[in-house]
């Protein structure tokens, strides 16, 4: 019987796959529930698809089908063909069958794009490193250069599908609540599939302060590195107002003198120097990269200074985690006007109520999270939608003040995704200030 390989997804990964299983003389099916998903046009003609929703005889008559992450391994199709023996798997797993070159992997609820860019200027400085994953350029696509290692970036949609995934390194950062909209068990559910990450590696990397991080199943053959806030091998140590990098009571770096923004960050950079250390990479070289790192477009980003008013982009920002960390880093004594809001995967804003409840913050929301952010913080004002809340805030401001676009929910009610909205909100800015 001739093996019938069925793609599921024609995003970028989706796309990725048809081209890496036609390289190797298989014609695959393919199939995306969207009526017109963003590939369509670029199908090869050889290659059947269906488009429109999830035809249910393909998948059942499948020999191996490949999942895109914006589909959940828990949709009632693919449960009914898993109990058939049908594979299922996704990109991650057929890119580690297809090298032997050692991948650093990356995940965590926040900072995964942080860190996999900050190694990965690190490792280019020294060795070569192919970098991709959840950070954007599907990993399939990496496999054509030569590289010494690869550093992938990976969400919990990429990790549901993994099997024999063997990272050399792997790293959790950190945990907290987010996606609950795909893992309707709750966080346990979410977190399993993040700790996934460590099954196989040699070495894991986890977060001291962060239990939800620890790996759960400890094996004599792997090596275990932890890094935290006073907590762990690689430490942030506070004293009065400097923050050190210590290891083994050595302190290494003043965080003070770096470029880097926000405790969190200081965290970080932690977990990049664990791994730059296990690549034997001198010190020295990594120590200037992290010192001169500046952070990615849309995180933390100030993208505007007029009349003592400073705006901040951190439109990445699609967890309440991650708005934490954005306030925690601003302090209590500025006056901020937050414009919150977008699709909030079912998450918990409560969890922002010890920030919220300051005098000195204004909330403005928007999108489809507004009603459940009002019914919490009764003095938010609503407003259609993120213009609106710039057009009115832009009349109010007063020299001293902070705007800061920390949404603490996905972009894709309003939004092609978090660039998007990040970059329509520098426009905004600019032509109202
Ligand atoms: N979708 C359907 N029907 C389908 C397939 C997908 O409706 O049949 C929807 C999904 O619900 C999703 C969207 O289409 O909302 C995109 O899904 P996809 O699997 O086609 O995505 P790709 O374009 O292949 O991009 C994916 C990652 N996207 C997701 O996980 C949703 C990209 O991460 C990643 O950069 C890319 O692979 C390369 O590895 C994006 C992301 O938003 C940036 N990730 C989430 C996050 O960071 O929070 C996890
Ligand atoms: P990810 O790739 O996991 O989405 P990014 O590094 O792109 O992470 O950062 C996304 C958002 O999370 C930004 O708002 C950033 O300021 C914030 N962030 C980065 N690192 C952390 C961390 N360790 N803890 C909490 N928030 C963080």
């Amino acid at each position: 019987m001739t093996k019938k390989v069925l793609i599921i997804g024609l995003g970028v990964t989706g796309f990725s796959c048809i081209k890496f299983f036609i390289k190797q003389g298989i014609i695959p099916y393919v199939m995306d529930s969207r009526t017109n998903p963003p590939f369509i046009k670029k199908i090869p003609s050889s290659v059947k698809y269906c488009v429109g929703y999830l035809n249910k005889d393909w998948i059942l008559t499948a020999s191996l089908i490949v999942i895109s992450p914006g589909i959940s391994l828990f949709h009632p199709l693919l449960k009914d063909a898993a109990k058939k023996g049908i594979k299922i798997i996704g990109d991650i797993e057929l890119f580690y069958n297809s090298t032997k070159t050692p991948i650093i992997a990356i995940t965590g609820t926040n900072g995964k794009s942080t860190v996999t860019n900050m190694i990965g200027k690190i490792i280019n400085n020294y060795y070569s490193a192919g970098i991709g994953g959840n950070i954007g350029c599907p990993v399939l696509d990496l496999l054509s250069n030569f590289q010494n290692f690869y550093i992938i970036e990976l969400s919990s949609f990429q990790l549901e599908t993994v099997k024999k995934f063997k990272p050399f390194i792997s790293v959790i950062l950190n945990i907290s609540s987010d996606h609950m909209d795909r893992y309707p068990l709750g966080i346990k559910q979410y977190q399993e599939t993040k700790l996934k990450i460590y099954k196989n590696s040699s070495i894991c990397i986890y977060n001291a302060n962060d239990f939800l991080t620890y790996p759960n199943n400890l094996q004599i053959h792997q090596q275990y590195i932890s890094f935290g806030i006073n907590k762990g091998k690689y430490q942030l140590y506070k004293n009065q107002n400097n923050n050190y990098l210590k290891i083994n009571n050595d302190i290494i770096l003043n965080f003070n003198h770096t470029k880097l923004l926000g405790t969190h960050n200081y965290v970080n950079a932690l977990a990049v120097l664990a791994i730059a250390d296990i690549l034997h990479i001198p010190r020295k070289i990594s120590l200037k990269y992290i010192c001169n790192y500046e952070l990615n477009n849309h995180t933390l980003q100030i993208i505007h200074r007029k009349n003592g008013v400073i705006w901040i982009n951190d439109s990445k920002s699609t967890n309440v985690n991650s708005t934490k960390a954005a306030l925690n880093f601003l302090g209590k004594d500025k006056r901020i006007w937050l414009l919150l809001g977008g699709y909030d995967k079912n998450c918990e804003f409560h969890l922002l109520k010890k920030y919220l409840m300051n005098n000195k913050i204004h909330i403005y929301c928007f999108g489809l999270a507004s009603k459940k952010i009002m019914s919490l913080y009764p003095k938010a004002i609503l407003v259609r939608t993120m213009a609106d809340a710039i057009k009115n805030i832009s009349k109010l401001l007063k020299y001293g003040d902070i705007v800061l676009l920390s949404p603490a929910c996905s972009s894709i009610d309003q939004f092609k995704n978090f660039k998007d909205r990040g970059i329509k909100f520098i426009e905004l800015v600019k032509q109202n200030n």
